[in-house]
């Protein structure tokens, strides 16, 4: 995030926690909402990423699809910079810290505070047919996977505020009701008009979302060139045929900040590029602009994919360096509620 506050000299590095759900291959919104930003995050942070396995089985997963999309998960957050040597890279499910925190955090988490929280209404009316009690508790773990890393700074798309700031409320009233054993967090959200919220190509009104049951809404970041190509062909946009930002026009104005993310041309640049082409010329131009950007991306995930016991490597010290950080603040919050000691 290019406005990204600088780490202070002299002081202790900050700490960054991040999560994505191994629900499916990562799409563009992904990539560009919150994934782009973490890599360059690791040069002047303490940086924790987590592939969010217990948070994926809110909605029913195919056991042996989900073993294989954490895999692929990790391997494509190393494929888009994420390294295991400069940050804490580790499965959700591997770390059972996580669990055990959330279990106290719930008890100082309300109901009606969960019942408002936006992502729960809409999967709730998603998946109408499975409203578990995890799915309603979903943003208690987020919570914890959060606060057990002591994280100063949360980087997300702008759909997950919500969760931090309940996530900040949670760690308030345990601080207060049992003296401070969590740190403060904050969501970092690009503030730049490209890129906070990405929008299905089919319904520009609706967050591209990775388990769109329709595959031509979003761009996964493995999509073939051919692919990219044909679902940008086939984005659905206004019928003004003028390629300028402007409300209202949803379809076009996604398109424009897609294609300003992946040239660094700003939004009055394209206009002018575009002026008095088609919508034609510029969606090609914007699927030629993102096979671009993706295939160093793509082609550091095959490698690594190759080598199945570098990866096992990688996230099994990645959950040892993790639990080495969460077991002393899970210690502490035990010893603040007043469990026996063993
Ligand atoms: P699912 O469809 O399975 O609910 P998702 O595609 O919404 O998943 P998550 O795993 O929940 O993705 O989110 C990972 C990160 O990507 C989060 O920080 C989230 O804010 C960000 N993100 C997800 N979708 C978008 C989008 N369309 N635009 C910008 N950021 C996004
Ligand atoms: N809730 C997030 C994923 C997530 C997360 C986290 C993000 C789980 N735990 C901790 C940041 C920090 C989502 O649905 N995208």
């Amino acid at each position: 995030m290019a406005e990204t506050p600088a780490a202070p000299q002299g002081e202790r590095k900050k700490i960054i926690f991040s999560g994505i759900q191994p629900t499916g291959v990562f799409t563009l919104g992904n990539y560009i909402g919150a994934i782009r930003h973490w890599g360059p995050l690791q040069e002047e942070y303490r940086c924790i990423y987590c592939v969010v396995d217990l948070h994926a089985i809110t909605v029913r997963q195919d056991p042996a699809a989900l073993r294989r999309r954490t895999l692929e998960a990790y391997a494509l957050l190393m494929a888009c910079g994420l390294d295991p040597e400069k940050s804490i890279l580790f499965i959700q499910s591997h770390n059972p810290h996580h669990n055990q925190c959330a279990w106290a955090l719930s008890c100082s988490t309300q109901f009606g505070e969960l019942s408002r929280m936006t992502q729960f209404k809409d999967k709730a009316a998603r998946y109408a047919d499975n409203i578990n009690a995890g799915l309603f508790t979903y943003p208690v773990l987020m919570a914890a996977d959060i606060l057990l890393y002591q994280t100063d700074l949360v980087p997300v798309g702008e759909d997950q505020r919500q969760h931090v700031e309940l996530t900040r409320d949670i760690a308030g009233r345990f601080n207060g009701a049992f003296g401070t054993t969590f740190t403060m967090p904050e969501a970092l959200i690009s503030r730049s008009e490209e890129g906070a919220r990405i929008m299905s190509l089919q319904d520009p009104t609706r967050k591209m979302s990775k388990s769109d049951p329709n595959p031509k809404g979003f761009v996964s970041i493995l999509d073939e060139p051919s692919v990219i190509m044909k679902k940008f062909r086939g984005a659905v946009t206004d019928s003004e045929a003028q390629v300028a930002y402007a409300p209202g026009k949803d379809g076009i104005n996604n398109l424009m900040r897609i294609y300003s993310v992946f040239t660094g041309r700003d939004l009055p640049a394209i206009q002018e590029e575009f002026a008095g082409k088609g919508y034609g010329d510029f969606k090609s131009a914007v699927g030629e602009a993102v096979v671009q950007g993706l295939a160093p991306i793509q082609n550091r995930y095959k490698e690594l994919m190759e080598d199945k016991a570098y990866l096992e490597r990688c996230y099994q010290e990645g959950a040892q360096k993790a639990m080495s950080v969460s077991g002393r603040t899970l210690e502490k919050v035990y010893k603040r509620l007043g469990f026996l000691h063993k």
